[in-house]
């Protein structure tokens, strides 16, 4: 691993923010309010956390940031996509994210859609497009994301989100919405190292496992924190689940359960990320920081 031995994860955060707008520039020559409105949300205040696994499943496999940043901006850009179409008054209909308006409430419900559309529509042409990358890794690289984001896997996610709220859902139900709609993009940046870095089978089994496992946790996290936190400490609406009478992990198993449960998940994760052998140091510290907070 190279750069995030050194750097904070507050630099690299600070690096793909850099590196997302400058692919944004790319593409609007003049000022317009699509590219506008597209970095509203895409470049308000975000963890990052998609593009920060590439870049440290990569750096395990000794793949160099730069050849890693432009996918993990791809993955960034499908996940705000998400969050903007989630948003809309179709859907979730949260009017506010990321700390501030939704982008349907700053501009328009028709502008927050096209905005979401080039989130999604974007990335396939940057992958299309990477140098440095064989066309078979490009390729490979197009299919992951294309499948993770899809019909069966987030769009799934978020079919059964929204076709369920009312209804109390069995744990496997929700266990399997949660790996839909929230582990995809999370499984979606470790596949997307471990193409970068080619990684054997066997490795890429491990990190898909991990990638099931951490994105199960941090809705299990999430699910808790909206009962537990703040509007303007989660920057999203708090209480939003009971609001809109959404099965969770929490209405389904209890608060105390749900807690052991990210525990023996976070665990897991750590233990598998032990057995390859690579230097995976960098992924453990993501995985620690992303279950580090007191919920
Ligand atoms: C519209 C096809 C379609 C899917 C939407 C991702 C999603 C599916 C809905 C978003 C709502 C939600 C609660 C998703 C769970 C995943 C999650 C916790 C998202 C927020 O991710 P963070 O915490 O947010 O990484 P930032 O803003 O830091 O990127």
């Amino acid at each position: 691993m190279q750069k995030t031995h050194n750097t904070t994860f507050d630099d690299l955060a600070e690096k793909i923010n850099l590196r997302l707008e400058d692919l944004i520039d790319d593409v609007f020559s003049e000022p317009d309010i699509l590219c506008e409105a597209v970095k509203y949300s895409l470049l308000s205040k975000a963890k990052r956390l998609r593009p920060m696994f590439v870049i440290a499943t990569a750096n395990a496999f000794n793949v160099k940031d730069n050849i890693s940043i432009d996918p993990a901006c791809c993955i960034e850009m499908i996940h705000t996509y998400s969050l903007i179409h989630d948003d809309l008054p179709s859907m979730d209909d949260d009017d506010y994210r990321r700390g501030k308006p939704s982008l349907h409430i700053a501009y328009s419900e028709s502008i927050a859609i096209l905005a979401g559309d080039f989130l999604l529509t974007y990335p396939f042409e940057l992958l299309a497009n990477l140098e440095g990358i064989s066309p078979e890794k490009k390729l490979q690289l197009v299919k992951t994301l294309a499948h993770r984001s899809g019909g069966n896997e987030l769009i799934k996610g978020q079919i059964i989100d929204l076709t369920s709220e009312g209804k109390n859902l069995s744990q496997t139900l929700i266990e399997k919405m949660h790996r839909k709609k929230t582990a995809s993009m999370i499984l979606a940046s470790l596949e997307f190292g471990a193409i970068l870095g080619d990684a054997t089978q066997h490795e890429r089994n491990i990190l898909q496992k991990i990638g099931e496992f951490v994105g199960l946790a941090f809705q299990i996290q999430d699910d808790i924190l909206d009962v537990t936190s703040s509007t303007d400490s989660l920057g999203k609406p708090a209480k939003s689940d009971m609001i809109n009478k959404k099965a969770t992990y929490v209405s389904c198993v209890g608060i105390d359960e749900a807690r052991l449960h990210i525990k023996d998940l976070k665990q897991k994760s750590i233990n598998l990320l032990r057995s390859i052998d690579r230097n995976t140091n960098d992924l453990e510290i993501l995985v620690e920081k992303l279950f580090s907070k007191k919920v």
